[in-house]
């Protein structure tokens, strides 16, 4: 069946971290694929658009001026369930909250610096995938005969 689909970005903290690395490898040993990956320092015109609903949010200015601090690194990771996953992957938004072993819970402390961006909805990831990538960018490569000792 048609496997879903999700947006993880790396936001500007996580790459000054170096945190791209644990990000990927995270998601590759949890089992999902990586369709499409690329680094940009997003433009005000994809930020807004992505978060159009916080645009009244007190933050809202904070948020987009973090976002365009430095370069992000946009994924699309393929798989069972990858957008539910993926949330408990990160962790709660709010990196107090946000428990051990998640992403959040393991690198960062405070909200306004929480490292990595999932989508929240299966819905919401297809809007996200369409924002930031073209259909050329993902990449719908099949899974078997070139990895581990089986080929
Ligand atoms: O999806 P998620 O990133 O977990 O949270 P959202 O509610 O969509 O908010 C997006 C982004 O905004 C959040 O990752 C940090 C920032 N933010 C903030 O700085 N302060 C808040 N009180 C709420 C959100
Ligand atoms: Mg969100």
């Amino acid at each position: 069946w048609p496997q879903e689909r999700t947006l993880v970005a790396v936001k500007p903290d996580g790459v000054q971290r170096r945190l791209v690395g644990t990000v990927i490898q995270r998601f590759e040993k949890r089992g999902f694929k990586l369709v499409g990956m690329k680094m940009l320092q997003a433009p005000e015109s994809i930020l807004a658009e992505h978060y159009r609903d916080l645009q009244r949010k007190p933050f809202y200015p904070a948020l987009i001026s973090y976002m365009s601090s430095g370069p992000v690194v946009a994924m699309v990771w393929e798989g069972h369930n990858v957008v539910h996953i993926s949330r408990i992957m990160i962790g709660h938004t709010n990196s107090t909250e946000a428990a051990p072993g998640t992403i959040r819970g393991d690198f960062s402390v405070h909200i306004s610096r929480n490292v990595i961006h999932a989508s929240d909805s299966v819905e919401g990831a297809q809007r996200e995938i369409q924002l930031w990538f073209r259909s050329s960018e993902l990449l719908n490569w099949a899974d078997g005969g070139h990895h581990g000792s089986c080929y």
